[in-house]
């Protein structure tokens, strides 16, 4: 964001690419199918009596040989994120094609099996970041970042949805348009606050003609309505301006507010000066006028723009959530920021000291964007709200793409919503949070298969049979062989998920998990698994890592490996959960500890092809698996019509 003055002569507006561009030969790639079950993985040795073997397993690199479309030329079309002020999209290598100027060949079946069935999405066109969820006389609202135009970010609007149960959808009108000079260049990011007497505030960044960064307020024209379908842009808007010394780029995204045992309201709102990233107080009594708080929340070095911060209350005693304003005993303090430098969300658990609007985290080391992260995949400008219905704090993200945009812009639509989740404090280990699908999710669950005690030997694949795989949940426990535990050599390997290697290098203790949307030649997979260390001292050490380098025979994706450190403690086992619905696949280690979101487009491992595998490429331990796997339903997500209303 803010590099308005870097566009002045690109060309900014959305230009659709013709049908006929992508009309040419790409049922190739699906040729030759493979119905034999798999396989010797990896070049491996020993492979289970689940398993059927063929020769050729050989797997470590894809490659193509399908049609291309050398014809097309997109690598002149500018990206917008930067010409309307926000970062362009994250893969902008992959903007254009591969190497040799050859396109993939993606076609209709392959981008429409993209689509997802249980995650929510607009019916067409671009979406980003969630925007001021709650819960309102009976439903639950969901604005979200939206452009009415296309399938890339421009034109930014706020879109609306409503559900009875954060799963199934109703798609309303456009609750905000860019129509005032304040927010003319975009309705920006923004939270909601319900007060005590039940009112809706809704705070919002615009972005005004000159791209300067307001804040303003907007509240619902008719508060007896429940699905708050028309709203007021307060007629003296905005009501925040950029303060002195702050670039007129770099002030954005007001929080929820919470309040002070004075019966003050604060909001915190993103900035940076120089690198510093900054989270600015202001104190309000009416949300018309406001003043700010001296100092900042907090200010970390060196990590760039702060965009929507998330601040909010954990227990640490209840399970339930806390309502924004909760302070005091058996209470920490959550601190979110979104690095625009490296769009991620990390977050931070703290002591939020009133008197001075000050937030000091446990742990310097984990301080705000250095430390923690809410999920190690995809997964941006984050919010959470408070829902008084059912007691708990949820969080929402915006999944966004990680294909071409050129992809995007054929099939007409970019980015998803993460299942919402639950969010705790670990009460376990006191330093991290924890993320769960809210159990409304569970409700699409239809018939399952139960795998106990599935022993995978070192170097394994074993085929799970559920029939297809392309919306699942997944619950799995491991536990590795005591004795290849003790006898395993003590070592200082660093395991990293993004560089070491991915699930393809061996170590005595890992890689093993499973392998989801997968063929049955393996010629596209993607492994969701734990890669466990003996350190030095004698304690090991277990990474949770998703590996996309070869879930797509296509070249114009994200191949990258994710994942990060999860804690795992005495006497526990190492727990997954998995979502798979089509082209997101959402992963939560030990309870939530830590999670991984990825997209993946695969070319064969889709529709009925796609499959689920069990898969161990330790060295020396054997794996015994119990899972639990689910088909599910697709959820509701419609256009409203009136008798929804009841
Ligand atoms: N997206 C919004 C901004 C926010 C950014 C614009 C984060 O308000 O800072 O679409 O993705």
């Amino acid at each position: 964001m803010g590099r308005t003055n870097e566009c002045n002569d690109v060309e900014c507006s959305y230009v659709p690419v013709s049908d006929e561009l992508h009309a040419t030969g790409p049922s190739a790639v699906l040729r030759g199918r493979s119905k034999t079950v798999v396989a010797v993985f990896w070049g491996m040795l020993v492979v289970v009596s689940l398993v059927a073997l063929t020769s050729n397993g050989n797997i470590d690199h894809v490659s193509t040989s399908a049609s291309t479309n050398k014809d097309l030329n997109t690598e002149t079309l500018p990206a917008r994120g930067v010409c309307a002020g926000v970062s362009e999209k994250s893969n902008t290598r992959l903007f254009t094609n591969n190497n040799n100027g050859e396109w993939f060949p993606w076609n209709n079946s392959m981008l429409s099996w993209q689509r997802t069935a249980f995650h929510f999405q607009p019916e067409k066109n671009w979406m980003n970041d969630p925007n001021g969820p709650l819960y309102y006389k009976g439903w639950y609202h969901f604005f979200y970042q939206y452009n009415p135009n296309g399938a890339v970010w421009g034109d930014i609007v706020w879109g609306h949805a409503v559900s009875r149960d954060l799963i199934h959808w109703f798609h309303l009108p456009l609750a905000m348009v860019a129509d005032k000079w304040y927010d003319q260049k975009g309705v920006w990011t923004g939270s909601a606050t319900i007060l005590p007497n039940g009112e809706v505030i809704m705070l919002y960044t615009g972005a005004t003609n000159e791209l300067v960064q307001v804040q303003n307020l907007a509240y619902p024209s008719d508060p007896s309505d429940p699905l708050l379908i028309d709203w007021i842009k307060y007629p003296k808007n905005p009501v925040l301006f950029p303060p002195p010394g702050i670039n007129v780029h770099d002030f954005r995204d007001p929080t929820t507010a919470w309040l002070t045992s004075q019966g003050k309201w604060r909001i915190s709102i993103g900035s940076k000066i120089n690198k510093t990233g900054i989270a600015l107080v202001y104190e309000t009594q009416d949300f018309r006028t406001f003043e700010r708080v001296e100092g900042v929340l907090r200010a970390v070095p060196k990590v760039g723009m702060w965009e929507c911060v998330d601040f909010y209350p954990v227990s640490t005693k209840l399970e339930k959530g806390l309502d924004t304003s909760a302070y005091g005993v058996d209470v920490k303090h959550v601190m979110k920021v979104s690095l625009d430098d490296d769009r991620h969300d990390y977050y931070t658990i703290g002591n939020y000291e009133e008197n001075g609007a000050d937030f000091v985290p446990d742990d310097i080391q984990n301080d705000v964007g250095i430390g923690l992260r809410y999920d190690y995949g995809i997964f941006y400008a984050s919010k959470t709200f408070y829902d008084q219905n059912k007691e708990r704090r949820v969080l929402w993200s915006w999944i966004g793409e990680s294909d071409s945009e050129y992809a995007d812009v054929t099939k007409g639509w970019a980015s998803v919503m993460g299942i919402p989740r639950t969010v705790v404090l670990d009460k376990k280990t006191g330093s991290n949070l924890l993320q769960w699908p809210v159990e409304e999710v569970e409700s699409l669950r239809l018939k399952s298969n139960k795998f106990e005690n599935l022993k995978a030997m070192p170097g394994s694949v074993v085929s799970l049979d559920i029939e297809t795989a392309t919306q699942l949940d997944i619950v799995a426990e491991f536990e590795i062989d005591k004795e290849a535990i003790e006898k395993t050599d003590q070592t200082n390997e660093e395991y990293n998920c993004k560089t070491s290697g991915g699930a393809a290098h061996r170590g005595a203790l890992g890689p093993f998990g499973l392998l989801v949307l997968a063929n049955d030649g393996l010629s596209e997979y993607t492994p969701i698994y734990f890669y466990v260390v003996k350190g030095n001292d004698g304690n090991l050490k277990t990474s949770f890592c998703s590996d996309q380098s070869r879930s797509s025979l296509a070249t114009d994706v994200d191949k990258s490996v994710f994942g990060s450190f999860v804690p795992v403690l005495e006497n526990e086992k190492l727990s997954l959960r998995i979502l798979v619905d089509h082209s997101i696949v959402e992963s939560f280690a030990q309870g939530g500890r830590t999670t991984v979101t990825s997209r993946v487009y695969p070319t064969r491992a889709i529709y009925g092809d796609a499959k689920l595998f069990l898969f161990n490429n330790a060295t020396e331990a054997t794996v015994t698996a119990s899972l639990k796997v689910w088909q599910m339903n697709s959820a509701f997500i419609k256009p409203f019509s009136p008798e929804q209303r009841s």
